[in-house]
């Protein structure tokens, strides 16, 4: 019997070993893509930004053991009174109903709970409000349903971004439903404040890998900020139901070097003086007393009111 019972737990062991292994090993070899779903895959979107990093640590490090532990602790409870005060082993129950010391830590220690979550949770959302000084803005609008970009300190004029056909997507490798005919440039570990706001109905501006997700509202302007850490095309959605084409206006965001970025401003026939404060400060003395001469090595678009964008920084 005794070794019955000893094949029956190796058995269950070895398969539980068994799923565990196939589970973890199979999204543990399937390397997670960068900036988009993963087939298959469990938890979140690896993070580019600090405000994904710190969501991730507040998820996994912080409520998962949290919520693990509750839940355990809860089922060890229900097990407990379901086993050891059944109408068999407990033929005459107590005729007891208040205990003060059970009824003050189950009413302090939730709270005591909340409180420590709402340290790491507070500090997260002030991370969010806390926009550091931004590099670069854009304007992001949602349409029933396509986006629209602008870039105001570059002086590039909305430009529409729809979604990329399916037999396109396929030819450039990109996924579809996902993939933009126009996408988000941005340069890469650059402060990056997004304006949102709708035309028609609200709709939300979200990117998983950032960590963000906001609102367009119509008549209204809402701000949310993202600082990438890696060169890559990242990849978004609206998260607000908007419409029987909701699913069918992605968010394509490129980010690229600082000069990929420049260059790309050039081919939209853009400003690239604001976009690099950091560079023009140190251009401008350089900059300050430019002979007539000179004025073709700088961007073609260079022009007199540039120096007044940079004297802003
Ligand atoms: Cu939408």
């Amino acid at each position: 019997m005794n070794s019955g019972i000893k094949g029956v737990r190796s058995l269950a062991m070895g398969l539980a070993a068994g799923a565990m292994t196939a589970f973890w090993g199979a999204s543990a070899l399937a390397e997670d893509l960068i900036g988009q779903p993963t087939p298959g895959g469990i938890d979140m979107q690896p993070g580019v930004t600090p405000l994904k990093h710190d969501a991730i640590f507040f998820h996994n490090a912080i409520l998962l053991p949290i919520i693990t532990a509750i839940t355990l602790f809860v089922l060890f409870l229900l097990v407990w009174v379901i086993v050891r005060y059944n109408k068999r082993a407990n033929p005459t129950p107590a005729r007891w109903s208040h205990n003060t010391v059970i009824e003050v830590t189950w009413t302090l220690v939730p709270v005591l709970i909340l409180v420590f979550i709402s340290i790491f949770s507070f500090k997260l959302l002030f991370a969010y409000h806390d926009m550091p000084k931004p590099d670069l803005t854009v304007k992001a609008t949602g349409y029933q349903w396509y986006w629209g970009y602008e870039y105001p300190d570059q002086k590039i004029p909305e430009f529409i971004s729809n979604i990329l056909p399916e037999d396109k997507a396929k030819a450039k490798g990109a996924p579809y439903r996902l993939a933009a005919t126009e996408p988000l440039v941005v340069p890469v570990n650059k402060t990056v404040r997004v304006l949102v706001t709708g035309a028609d109905v609200i709709h939300s501006f979200a990117v998983p890998a950032f960590g963000v997700i906001m609102d367009g509202i119509p008549g209204r302007v809402n701000e949310t900020w993202f600082k990438v850490d890696r060169i890559g095309t990242y990849y978004g959605s609206c998260r607000e139901l908007c419409g029987v084409d909701h699913a069918f206006m992605p968010i394509e965001v490129r980010v690229v070097s600082q000069a990929d970025f420049d260059a790309w401003v050039v081919s939209k026939h853009g400003t690239t003086a604001a976009a690099t404060p950091a560079q023009t400060a140190a251009a401008v003395p350089a900059a300050a007393a430019p002979p007539a001469g000179a004025a073709p090595t700088a961007s073609a678009s260079n022009t007199t009111p540039a120096p007044q964008a940079q004297a802003a920084h």
